[in-house]
């Protein structure tokens, strides 16, 4: 069959099982928006091309896939420079789709000519990209656009970027597009290597599991569980992995790192640990806190896909590169391992017992605290109790988000999403969208700030306009917190700079379409809680929360 080039592309996204592109239209890309839905694609119109790019990053983290986002030439594409960086930082895959101008066009000043010969698009984008081209011929686009998937789902994952000239996107193409997301899946265990860095496990306790989003992307949960089972191991996760094994699960510690639990950081106490497999975690500042307890005596074994994520900050690993779904069912099969680990199991059940014993939460006072304006671990606490357990979680960046990340209890893998490499406020805005998109059935909220609204909140009308259920609680306190926190211990001169003063986000959620209420006391969250559940639509739930209220840790104690 032949169609337009144009319609070529966004038949062989949708065979890659893409129903939704996320854009703001506009000139170079005209020619796509009548053929998306005749290929069976819903658009997305967000309100700013960040947050269509946010969308798109949210799609393809909840789905496990990859997000698609469109958008002009030019500043269309410069605005989406955040997102792209923070998918490129978290490894996300995202791909950004836009059109370029016409080649009789370019080099004479033509109106956002973003091409090599004005400001060049993919130039701009490859430091946060891992593929940017033009396609060549519109023959070709189909096979470019196959080699920007894999490029985005290899080794290292990431965005993007594929530009289609604007002659090119009505020229009839021919021929049958072969789908390849799909096989990328599949990836290879050393398991060898995997076999000689388990070799020296017997007779030892002390050890444990740290579980990283590699496991999330390696769809490894079920395997992390049933290894951790079979020999009660505990696991702790990073910031992002949260709840790919569920936090009620008497082998979680919890997040080991910032904002982490005190059950993660009780595993690290006294003695070093006898050993420790990190799994699809990177060893950075974030999941570390750059500790040297985090360091075991016996073997510390990492098991990456990425040979490239090995032994960063001098510990010195055991590298086995691989799947992380695969070396778990390895390990919980192997008979060597079960003759190490196995005679070890009871003493290690009354290990865990005992860390268990003590508190989970700093100052576990906070989430019970009868303080007005609120306490935010107050919030997180009601809030986690009263979500669904299925919901998916979006959190956005501030101190809201080491408040959530400490407070929340999350139940399974892709239901708790942030970015943290990065951290761009309003993100948590724009990707609640393409997640709950790509997960219809699943209740979604999202965690952010007054100070993240401010950037991103327009994004509640996309939501009103695609008629999504999702619930907004905002920690409003007046100041960007994590900025007015640190000000307040540099130089109180500087406070001033981080107050953002009053709005009215109720009348801001209602002049958009959407619905919300404010919460002043603490005995009022529950119930509004239950009523922006029941909602079924957008709702903002703001409350009026201390500014002042001490983060849980961030810092490198251990
Ligand atoms: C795009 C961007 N600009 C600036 C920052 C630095 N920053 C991190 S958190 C924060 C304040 C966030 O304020 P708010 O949304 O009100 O959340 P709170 O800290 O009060 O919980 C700022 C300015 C950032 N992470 N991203």
């Amino acid at each position: 069959m032949t169609v337009t080039a144009a319609r070529g592309l966004l038949d062989a996204l949708k065979s890659e099982g893409i129903d939704h592109v996320f854009l703001v239209p506009g000139g170079s890309v005209d020619m796509f928006l009548p053929e998306l839905e005749r290929a069976g694609i819903t658009p997305v119109v967000a309100a700013h091309e960040a947050g269509a790019a946010f969308m798109a990053d949210g799609y393809g983290r909840a789905r496990g896939l990859f997000g698609v986002c469109m958008a002009i030439a030019g500043p269309g594409v410069t605005n989406m420079m955040t997102a792209l960086a923070a998918a490129y930082a978290d490894r996300a895959p995202l791909l950004l789709l836009t059109g370029s101008l016409p080649f009789a066009w370019r080099g004479r000043e033509a109106f956002q000519d973003a091409t090599p010969s004005g400001l060049s698009d993919v130039e701009l984008v490859r430091p946060v990209t891992l593929f940017a081209e033009e396609v060549p011929t519109a023959a070709m686009a189909g096979a470019t656009l196959r080699r920007a998937i894999r490029a985005m789902l290899g080794v290292r994952r990431g965005p993007a970027f594929l530009a289609l000239p604007e002659e090119m996107q009505t020229v009839p193409v021919s021929g049958q597009y072969r789908p390849v997301a799909s096989s990328m899946r599949s990836r290879p265990l050393d398991r060898p290597a995997l076999e000689a860095a388990t070799a020296n496990l017997g007779g030892k306790t002390r050890i444990a599991i740290h579980a990283g989003n590699g496991c999330v992307s390696s769809d490894a949960a079920l395997a992390l569980r049933r290894f951790a089972e079979a020999y009660h191991l505990p696991v702790v996760t990073t910031l992002r992995a949260k709840g790919v094994l569920a936090e009620d699960h008497p082998l979680s510690l919890g997040v080991f790192g910032v904002g982490g639990s005190l059950h993660a950081r009780a595993l690290f106490h006294g003695e070093p640990l006898d050993g420790l497999f990190v799994v699809g975690a990177r060893l950075n500042e974030y999941n570390t806190m750059w500790s040297p307890r985090f360091e075991p005596r016996g073997p510390l074994v990492q098991i990456d896909t990425d040979p490239g994520a090995m032994g960063h900050n001098d510990y010195a690993v055991i590298p086995v590169v691989g799947d992380a779904r695969a070396a778990f069912a390895w390990l919980a099969e192997s008979p060597d391992v079960a003759r190490a680990l196995g005679p070890t199991r009871a003493r290690r059940e009354a290990w865990v017992t005992e860390i268990r014993r003590g508190p989970r939460h700093e100052s576990p006072e906070s989430r019970t605290s009868a303080a007005v304006p609120l306490h935010p671990a107050r919030v997180m606490a009601e809030l986690s109790a009263a979500a669904p357990r299925e919901c998916v979680t979006l959190v956005d960046s501030g101190a809201h988000t080491f408040f959530a990340g400490h407070h929340w209890e999350s139940h399974g893998p892709r239901q708790w999403l942030l970015t943290t490499t990065m951290g761009p406020m309003g993100w948590a805005l724009g990707a609640a969208v393409g997640a709950r998109l790509a997960r219809p059935d699943a209740p979604c909220l999202v965690i952010t700030g007054d100070g993240c609204l401010l950037m991103h909140g327009f994004e509640i009308r996309t939501a009103v306009r695609r008629e999504l259920p999702i619930v907004y609680v905002v920690i409003d306190n007046e100041v960007l917190a994590s900025v007015y926190l640190r000000a307040m211990k540099i130089d109180p001169a500087g406070v001033p700079t981080t107050m953002l003063g009053r709005v009215d986000w109720v009348a801001f959620a209602r002049s958009v379409g959407a619905d919300g209420e404010r919460v002043e006391r603490p005995e009022d969250l529950a119930p509004a809680f239950a009523r922006a559940f029941a909602a079924g639509r957008p709702f903002v739930v703001s409350v009026a929360c201390d500014p002042d209220a001490p983060t849980p840790s961030t810092s490198s104690e251990v």
